[in-house]
Order: C-alpha cells, then sequence, then structure tokens
C-alpha cells in the first residue's frame, strides 16, 4: 500500500512541479551529526547547554544524535534513494574554529565537509549549506554570543573560511536558519541555548544576527561564482482569537514580531515602526548603515512553515501584550502543532503579495508523530505520510497561482535530536534507532521516493 495514493486526495505527480523544481530533504549538524568530540571540535552552546540539568526533556544531548559524522555515507545513500535531487545540511561552527575564531581554521573539520559535500555531488544530490543551524562555539557565547557585535566579526571571518574551501563545489548558501528561534527561543524564552530570558538581549541578538546575514552575502559573492544566497524564516500565518478589534490589534503586533521584523527589513523597509514604537528602550542598537547591509539583495527567500497561530490580546504580558491560544477542534500533531496545510498557501501568497521575492524554497516543513515500529520492523506513519502528500498538494496550488516557490526540503531525513525534545519528537522520514542507530525507512519515506520516482 505503500505507493498506492491517499484515496481521498487528488493524485499529485512529481512532473506537476516541473523538471527543474529541487526536490530534497533538510538536516543541521548538531541534530544528527554527534561526534562531539572528534577532530578538534570546541565546544558549542548546545553542548553547554544540554549538560545543565533540566534543559532538555529527556536530559539527552546531541553528544552522539544520529551519529551521522560517522554514518554519513549511508545517511546521503538514503536521501540519494529517495529520488531527491537536493540535500540541505548545516556546518557546525565550532568544528571550524573550535575557539569561535583565529588565523587558522581546524583542517580536520573543513575536510569533514570537504568529503561530505563530495558524497553529495557522487550521489547526484546538490549540496545546499546553512552556515548558521544554532551551534554558536561556546567561547564566543562566553563573551556574549550574538548580543556582541564582534560575533557578527566572526560569523564574516568563519564564512569566509567556508566559502573559499566548499565554494567550489557549493552553490546554494543559506546565512541563517530561523533567526526569530536563535533570538527569542535562546534569549527570551530561555528554552534554547544559551537559555537567557532577556527580551532586550533578544532584540540585539536578532539584529545582529540580521546584520551578519547582510555582511557574509558578498563574502559568499566574492568566493563562489554563481552562487544563490539567502535565509530561511521561520514564518506563520496568524489569524485573530476573534473579531474583536483587540485581538485583531494584538494579531497585527505579533506577526510585527514573528514575521515583519524580519521581513520588512530583508526587504529594504527597515524594522516595522508600529512595534519599534512599542519597544521603547529595550529597541536594539542600530549603526548607522545596518539596515543598508541587512537589505543586501539575496537570490531567494527560504521559508520554514510548520503551523499557523491564533492570536489573543494578553493586557500586561510584557512589551507585546498578546498571547498565542490554542485554539479547539483542529488537527494536531503529537508535538501540538496545528496542522494546517491550508495555512501554508495563505502565508506563502501573503509573502508573495506584499513582498515580491523572486525566488521562494520552502526550506523546512515536516511533522512530528509518536512512531511505532512494528513486529515486522515497519514503520507505518500513516499520519506523517498524508501530512506530507497534503502539504505537496497545497504546494501545487501555491506553485500553480504563480508563486516563485523553486524547490521543497522535508523536514527531516533521519529522526535527530530536537533541541529541548530531546529525542521525544520525531520528524525523520526515515527512523532511527538511537540505541542501534539502525535506519529504517517509514511509510512516509517510502511514499515520498514513490512520488519523487514517478511511481504513482
Ligand atoms: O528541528 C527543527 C529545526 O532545527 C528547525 N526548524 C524546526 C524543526 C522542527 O522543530
Amino acid at each position: 500500500m505503500t505507493n498506492t495514493r491517499t484515496n481521498d486526495l487528488p493524485l499529485l505527480k512529481r512532473s506537476d512541479f516541473g523538471a527543474d523544481f529541487r526536490w530534497g530533504c533538510s538536516t543541521s549538524s548538531y541534530q544528527i551529526e554527534g561526534a562531539v568530540l572528534e577532530d578538534g571540535r570546541g565546544e558549542s552552546i548546545w553542548d553547554r547547554f544540554c549538560a545543565a540539568p533540566g534543559h532538555i526533556r529527556d536530559a539527552s544531548s546531541g553528544a552522539v544524535a544520529c551519529d551521522h559524522y560517522h554514518r554519513w555515507p549511508q545517511d546521503l545513500d538514503m536521501a540519494a534513494s529517495l529520488g531527491t535531487n537536493a540535500y540541505r545540511f548545516s556546518i557546525a561552527w565550532p568544528r571550524i574554529f573550535p575557539e569561535g575564531r583565529g588565523r587558522i581554521p581546524n583542517q580536520r573539520g573543513l575536510d569533514f565537509y570537504s568529503r561530505l559535500v563530495d558524497g553529495m555531488l557522487e550521489r547526484g544530490l546538490e549540496p545546499w549549506v546553512t552556515l548558521y543551524h544554532w551551534d554558536l562555539p561556546q567561547a564566543l557565547q562566553d563573551q556574549g554570543g550574538w548580543a556582541n557585535r564582534d560575533t557578527v566579526a566572526a560569523f564574516v571571518e568563519y564564512t569566509d573560511v567556508v566559502s573559499r574551501h566548499l565554494g567550489d563545489r557549493i552553490k546554494h548558501w543559506i546565512t541563517h536558519n530561523e533567526p526569530w528561534c536563535t533570538a527569542f527561543i535562546g534569549n527570551h524564552e530561555g528554552v534554547h541555548a544559551p537559555g537567557l530570558k532577556n527580551f532586550q538581549t533578544a532584540l540585539q541578538v536578532c539584529h545582529n544576527v540580521m546584520v551578519s546575514h547582510g555582511l557574509v552575502i558578498p563574502v559568499i559573492r566574492r568566493n563562489v561564482a554563481a552562487a544563490e544566497v539567502g535565509a530561511a524564516l521561520s514564518l506563520h500565518p496568524l489569524y485573530a482569537a476573534s473579531d474583536s478589534a483587540r485581538d485583531v490589534a494584538a494579531t497585527r503586533r505579533h506577526d510585527g514580531l514573528r514575521n515583519r521584523w524580519f521581513l520588512d527589513p530583508l526587504h529594504g523597509r527597515g524594522y516595522p515602526s508600529d512595534i519599534w514604537n512599542l519597544l521603547g528602550d529595550k529597541a536594539p542598537i542600530v549603526h548607522e548603515g545596518d539596515l543598508q547591509v541587512i537589505a543586501t539583495p539575496t537570490d531567494f527567500l527560504g521559508i520554514n512553515y510548520y503551523f499557523p497561530e491564533v492570536v489573543a490580546d494578553a493586557p500586561g504580558l510584557g512589551v507585546m501584550e498578546t498571547r498565542v491560544m490554542e485554539s479547539p477542534n483542529v488537527e494536531r500533531t503529537a508535538f501540538g502543532w496545528e496542522v494546517s496545510p491550508d495555512g501554508m498557501v495563505a502565508l506563502l501568497s501573503r509573502v508573495a503579495t506584499d513582498y515580491q521575492p523572486p525566488v521562494i524554497y520552502l526550506t523546512e516543513n515536516g511533522s512530528s508523530y509518536e512512531d511505532v515500529v512494528s513486529s515486522n520492523g515497519e514503520i507505518d506513519d500513516i499520519e506523517r505520510r498524508r501530512y506530507l502528500e497534503r502539504h505537496l498538494l497545497a504546494l501545487r496550488e501555491i506553485v500553480t497561482k504563480g508563486i516563485p516557490v523553486k524547490g521543497y526540503f522535508a523536514w527531516s531525513l533521519l529522526d535527530n535530536f530536537e533541541w529541548a525534545e530531546g529525542y521525544l519528537r520525531r520528524f525523520g522520514l526515515t527512523h532511527v534507532d538511537f540505541h542501534t542507530q539502525q535506519r529504517r525507512l517509514k511509510l512516509s519515506g517510502k511514499w515520498y521516493r514513490s512520488f519523487l520516482r514517478g511511481e504513482r
């Protein structure tokens, strides 16, 4: 039954998206690599954060994760066997500069990624690299992390080294993954590394990350012929909890920090004034020219789409005075995230109308469910398969509307270390037994494979 379509859903074919469409899976370094003490890798903020009790729900860490550092040939074989033509991964900055910066990079770290990229090319997978997917060198955090402007300079140096070493083989460069998460989950909510709970710090982190994005674009272009560069934002369609003027205004405010805080400056509009005016003395320090730097033209916009949010007014609750509501009677993943392919259509339509990016890639989309390995070793993750199929149907609708989405990357190739949730949330198309490291393609992965291979 794996290769048949879900009976109540319309037929979907790879060819509906055109021959040049990029199809891939996404991963990130700390979530899959393990080998945190090998080949000269330095400590990252996630190593430090995981070591402190109470931060990770199952008290785990990425120390071993999927052991991808050693098992990458098998993992790339799996990615290629699906019929994908691209693969998104990230580089662990502490493998390149164990102390965050320095005159001489760690050659063994560069060699690892060089082998990995060669492995992709040998398998017909176009490498899509993310430079920062949250594993900051701890040495830089010890000096203030992203809140310290020096980290911006360090990121430029790191990018220069990586793009000079790998730019002959990598054409697609993603500067940052989900700067909202870097800034706010890590520095305001305290749920991710480095675990700070300070709104003002989070705003400064956010600004510095955005400046670093703009500053590395010319560096990559200088080092990489015909490079295509962009950032991957986590964006959400937002709905007011009621028609009341207060909830509608709250939703606009929430949108201001969740979505427009990134989209506006990236598109040359500066920070949204409605939000800036609310921030008062918490607003970030912005140097002259920063907004022009952030608005440096890119080649594409990466969007990570997972779920919509329903927002209500919350007087007295922080500067933003908003609350995200749990709307009842909606379909949710095991993580509690609302399942809404329509939300993806709404989001992409809105971004296309309001900002007109020339090219969009869906750089992440996926779902977490509680998978069960049956006695015959199969993982019949019907819900994830259906999630994937419905989101690809939504994607076809988006493409049919003329919105320039040119690629889709499923999150994720493998079950992996899901940050503060540890190994309790599985997002993979491939099941990983974290005791034996055995990989097994799930029903969802088999569905993606049959779709990509045109076997349906
Ligand atoms: O696992 C994460 C990933 O690192 C960033 N985007 C969302 C995924 C699921 O939470």
